[in-house]
């Protein structure tokens, strides 16, 4: 591990001095957004009238379509959302047009005084109706590998079965919100709330109908993302531009976290089906699942998504014969977006889910299922790339010895025969999670590194900090390359007009690809400042390396600073910028036979979760989550760990109590948080231990230390199946069900059923 660099934003963060958007101190003359929207979920727009909203006092100018001077279109992957409703409306928060007032109270008058009739229509809101009427955003995808049909017909063992797991709302701490403002020429300045600001710059430019280059998008940092800002950010910031561009005057649209809830997509719920065959020693040897997602009323990145729920249908299993399939279907919501993992976790619970019936219907632990078929060195996930550097059989062992397992298993068997109100349960979730964006020509980064003069530096990237701690990570990067201490070094916005084209930051990737652009740029930097050092010196060139602000000659520290090798390459005019691009090496994929290698690396893990279920409320409590987590060779492991355990929380939240609700007519009723429950303090488990595991690192992550925002998350799901055996160990005619999450409400119904 290397020495933990502190988080740069901590201190900004806990003084409240760091700058979100609704920070950004406004110009004269700003105006206010605020969006009307949809209260119908489906239905043709018969009438709108405006006009005792326009007459209001304070209100500049409402906007709608017929606004547009470009194109009324946002659909990042399918275009297939409007950016204002024109004749139709399909899920209720749907944006039908934009106030623009004086403030944001005037605004709000505004919209209690429009009048809209629609005309209703049919409303789809769960993914099986879709399916049932043919309603998909897009042909469903499949892979394949071995048959499982023949395959079946060999299993001693043969488990059919259903899941579902609801959706989650990210509830980053600062709702979603952009700044526009004019510049000279038509050109816009937007500083925005969004993991993916070229997303908002390509967006912009099409629904105003002017070129990339005069629309410049700024990112300082954000409160939360989890995928929640990836794609969902760009509405809001385009309906701003739109008003920049006719009025002329800066315009704030920060949403209230009433309407945000309302009206941004979240987690992808799924219902699934499952087959699954194993032999007499417990190998899988087939595996089906037919993953039906809930996309909402438009693609968004819902194809994506679907993807990676394929890719990760077998988690860290290595099962020869596989058929998976999965369904984007269209329903009458919000469009479903990005969240934390990406359709993975969603995935895995379905394997999960499988494994756990199996076990249950076999009369086995399920461990030993799972230990059964842990992905093995040269083995091949269903989509063709073979395992190499597989840590799933090692992060097993490891966390079953670090935290004895045998005799946490023998605890909680006297526990339970010596108790009749309180039953414990255990469970291991082992993880194995894909590094890359599964598009592959998304997977690069650019970096753009000015030395000023005076030697201190000024570090530009595409990487968006959303409290993930990135740009930390980015100046460790840096300042280990140039050798120079890390106050020397600022992190700049992520601005598209220094670095351009740049992929959201998301898949967990974003350390990588820009961390390796950084060091690519520095290093190139480095080699020129060498050259000079060793002139100025008169030594070998071989012989020279910075460190500590210093020269060092074969690993000695002269006199020469680096200020003064910085003074000598401006008098000798040599360059002091450098921009370095990256794009991962190795990685393909064809979807046309849906086979490939698109991921750069996996992340493996194992968590042992045990839990307390109180059997007379229904209510539990998380005794422990043990984890051993393959950070490769952690870069900072304050930050890792961190990531380690909001994403653990996350998870837990979105298995146990986050409980999206939408009735018939396709409204969220669990809208606030006095309906929206999110683990608190209270809730967490009571322990947490993460232990790293002992690796070499990986090549292919930046200085080896792997990826860590998303994969933890998925240990989260361990705590359904410890939960889940704790209520059988009360109720021994408990059926198995597989319907996150899993509430106390649904815990009492199991405890008790007969
Ligand atoms: N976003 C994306 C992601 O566009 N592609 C991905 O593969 C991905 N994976 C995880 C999270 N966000
Ligand atoms: Mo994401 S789910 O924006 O990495």
């Amino acid at each position: 591990m290397t020495k933990t660099m502190k988080n740069i934003d901590s201190i900004g963060h806990l003084r409240g001095e760091s700058l979100f958007v609704d920070d950004i101190i406004t110009k004269q003359n700003t105006l206010y957004g605020l969006v009307f929207d949809s209260p119908i979920a489906h239905g043709k727009i018969v009438n709108v009238d405006y006009s005792k909203a326009e007459i209001l006092e304070g209100v500049v100018k409402i906007f709608t379509y017929k606004d547009i001077l470009g194109v009324n279109q946002i659909g990042g992957i399918i275009a297939d959302e409007e950016l204002w409703a024109e004749k139709e409306v399909h899920f209720a928060g749907q944006p039908i047009a934009f106030i623009v007032a004086d403030s944001e109270a005037i605004a709000k008058k505004a919209r209690s005084l429009i009048n809209i009739k629609i005309k209703e229509l049919p409303i789809i809101t769960s993914a099986k109706e879709a399916k049932e009427k043919g309603s998909f955003i897009n042909a469903p995808r499949s892979f394949r590998s071995g048959s499982t049909k023949e395959s079946f017909d060999q299993c001693d063992y043969i488990i059919e079965g259903e899941t579902f797991s609801n959706g989650q709302e990210h509830l980053y701490l600062e709702t979603q919100g952009c700044y526009a403002y004019p510049m000279e020429n038509g050109n816009i300045k937007i500083t925005s709330s969004t993991q993916g600001p070229t997303q908002i710059q390509i967006a912009t430019s099409k629904v105003l109908g002017v070129s990339m280059h005069k629309i410049e998008v700024d990112v300082i940092r954000l409160g939360g993302g989890f995928g929640g800002k990836e794609d969902q950010a760009t509405a809001w910031a385009v309906m701003s531009a739109v008003a920049v561009q006719h009025l002329k005057k800066p315009i704030k649209h920060v949403l209230n976290r009433h309407d945000d809830i309302r009206m941004t997509g979240k987690r992808h719920p799924y219902e699934s089906t499952f087959k699954i065959g194993l032999t007499k020693n417990l190998k899988i040897q087939a595996f089906e699942a037919e993953f039906l997602q809930n996309s909402g009323a438009a693609a968004d990145l819902s194809p994506a998504i679907a993807e990676r729920t394929l890719f990760h249908a077998t988690n860290s299993y290595f099962i020869p014969n596989v058929k998976t399939t999965v369904y984007s279907c269209k329903t009458n919501l919000p469009p479903n977006t990005a969240f934390r993992g990406f359709g993975g976790p969603q995935g895995m619970f379905v394997i999960e889910s499988a494994i756990a019936q199996a076990a249950d219907e076999i009369g086995v632990n399920k461990r030993y299922i799972q230990e059964a078929n842990l992905i093995a060195e040269n083995d091949k996930f269903s989509y063709g790339q073979i395992a190499t550097k597989v840590e799933a059989g090692n992060s097993w062992t490891s966390a079953k010895e670090k935290f004895d397992l045998k005799k946490l298993e023998k605890d909680i068997l006297n526990f339970n025969a010596e108790n009749s109100r309180f039953k414990k349960g255990v469970s291991l979730m082992p993880i194995a999670f894909g590094i890359s964006f599964t598009n592959t020509p998304m997977n690069h980064a650019r970096a753009l590194v000015h030395i000023y003069q005076d030697g201190s530096v000024g570090l530009s990237t595409g990487a968006v900090e959303m409290g993930q701690s990135v740009n930390t990570k980015m100046i460790q990067v840096a300042s280990q390359t140039l050798g120079i201490s890390s106050s020397k070094i600022k992190l700049e916005t992520t601005n598209t007009t220094r670095v351009a084209n740049t992929s959201p930051s998301a898949a967990s990737a974003t350390a990588d690809l820009n961390g390796n652009a950084v060091l690519k740029a520095c290093k190139l930097l480095m080699e020129r400042l060498r050259k000079i050092s060793s002139k100025m010196l008169s030594v070998d060139l071989d012989s020279i390396s910075f460190e500590n602000d210093f020269v060092l000659i074969k690993n000695k520290r002269s006199d020469l600073s680096w200020e003064k090798v910085v003074a000598q390459a401006m008098l000798e005019r040599v360059a002091l910028t450098e921009n370095s691009h990256y794009a991962t090496p190795q990685i393909n994929f064809d979807k046309t036979k849906e086979k490939g290698h698109p991921f750069s690396y996996h992340v493996y893990g194992t968590a042992i979760t045990s839990v307390t279920v109180d059997c007379l409320r229904g209510t539990y409590k998380i005794d422990a989550v043990q984890i051993v987590h393959d950070f490769g060779k952690s870069m900072n492991y304050g930050i890792d760990l961190g990531q380690v355990e909001g994403a653990l929380a996350q998870g837990i939240g979105w298995m146990t109590m986050e409980e999206i609700v939408y009735n018939k007519k396709g409204q969220l009723m669990s809208n606030a948080l006095s309906s929206y429950k999110i683990p608190d303090i209270l809730s967490v488990p009571k322990k947490v231990d993460v232990i790293p595991l002992e690796t070499k690192g990986n090549e292919m992550a930046i200085l080896k230390s792997k990826a860590v925002g998303e994969p933890p998350l998925m240990y989260g799901i361990g705590t359904y199946f410890a939960i889940q055996n704790a209520v059988k160990e009360f109720n021994p005619n408990y059926k198995l069900k597989f319907h996150s999450p899993f509430t106390p409400e649904k815990v009492l119904m199991g405890l008790y059923e007969s």
